[in-house]
């Protein structure tokens, strides 16, 4: 006895037979009969649309946009600088890198405002960013203490829609992270549970270009139990630059191909090349110097190192819930973060690199300052 319509025909094989059976093997064929039939109409489809498209890129393409498909090699314009760099650089307002102090109160209020602006990148060299109004990149240095509440002001302030993605927050980026308008802002908070030095970006598609154009930054969360002392804290936020131009008679613009093949014309501390090497960090004999380095990439890493010494401390990964001991170099990849303690007793000029060292040549290197050393570093 079964309760089941006839219809169903699994349902009836222990009595139905062969008319069961029967009308399985039928329904099946039939359904089959179906998907093919929509499978070749929705083939015709594609295939008239790839046509189509095809049709329409031909045109322009033999006509005259060359730039579309553009293949590698790609011309490289890096360490161009212009013909008096050197007092451009003299000239130039080294990004501060000292840690500014954390802001009392259980919230934090931080307002950014996102701008289209034109900024140096090296000696002469001009590029068009998206970027942090009165920043330019990096943005700026956000400090708070672990059990802060973050409350984010972002003002879109340029032309098409961005946004912001705080590596510290734990929250649901669909939300926190979508895109604003252009001249909208928005507000958001979230609670900096978690200590470490993060990267702060945009998020709007196609990110690569969004980090690419500058938009960027650090935030350093101090845990609640305090490190041990140190006696200068700087953040370096490490970034390549990818050119459509050398940028030295107007503002080169982002070279989406040179982003895609990751080959840069300039890579950075803290947006602008060599910025330290002319005015170095400083530090006295003796003192613990601790740097919060971020690798905002878009895409490469960075093997940060103190030539001269050995890290005393190294919360490699940013994980700062214990350090590593006489460790030389550490990667910071992109999208990430890492701290380091350097105690020098001796005077002396100390180069900070990143150790894969096509990054030096690029402009990826500073100078910490110990005391007043006489001379200067022969690289
Ligand atoms: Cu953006």
């Amino acid at each position: 006895m079964s309760s089941y319509p006839a219809t169903e025909p699994y349902r009836g094989t222990d009595h139905g037979g062969f008319a069961g059976v029967a009308a399985l093997l039928l329904g099946l064929a039939l359904g089959a009969v179906v998907i093919v039939s929509v499978f070749l109409v929705k083939a015709a489809d594609d295939a008239r649309d790839d046509a189509a498209a095809m049709t329409k890129q031909a045109a322009p393409a033999s006509a005259h946009d060359h730039t579309a498909h553009q293949s590698l090699p790609l011309t490289s314009f890096a360490g161009k600088a212009a013909p008096n760099a050197e007092a451009l650089a003299e000239a130039h307002n080294a990004y501060p890198a000292a840690l500014p102090a954390v802001p009392a109160g259980n919230l934090v209020h931080v307002n950014m405002t996102l701008k289209d602006m034109t900024v140096e990148i090296a000696p002469g060299v001009k590029y068009n960013t998206w970027a942090f109004d009165g920043h330019g990149a990096p943005g700026p240095i956000v400090h708070v203490r672990q059990g802060q509440t973050v409350e984010m002001t972002l003002k879109n302030g340029g032309s098409i829609p961005h946004s912001i993605d705080f590596h510290a927050a734990r929250i649901a980026p669909n939300i926190a992270f979508r895109d604003v308008a252009p001249g909208d802002s928005f507000i958001f908070r979230f609670k900096a549970g978690d200590p470490g030095v993060f990267m702060y970006h945009c998020g709007t598609k196609p990110v690569l270009a969004h980090i690419a154009n500058g938009m960027y930054g650090a935030i350093v969360v101090d845990p609640a139990k305090s490190l041990p002392k140190a006696d200068n804290a700087y953040v370096l936020v490490a970034s390549e630059w990818y050119l459509s131009s050398d940028g030295i008679q107007e503002p080169a613009s982002l070279n989406m191909d040179k982003a895609r093949a990751m080959a840069p014309d300039w890579t950075t501390f803290n947006g602008y090349a060599n910025q330290y090497v002319t005015h170095p960090l400083t530090a006295d004999p003796g003192d613990t110097t601790r740097f919060y380095v971020v690798a905002a990439g878009p895409t490469l890493d960075t093997d940060f190192h103190v030539v001269g010494t050995i890290f005393n401390r190294a919360w490699v990964n940013g994980d700062m819930s214990q350090f590593q001991r006489g460790v030389q170099t550490v990667g910071v990849p992109a999208g990430g973060g890492a701290v380091f303690d350097v105690k020098i007793d001796e005077e002396g000029l100390y180069p900070f690199v990143s150790h894969a060292f096509a990054h030096v040549d690029l402009g990826q290197v500073g100078l910490l300052k110990v005391g007043n050393p006489k001379g200067h570093m022969s690289h």
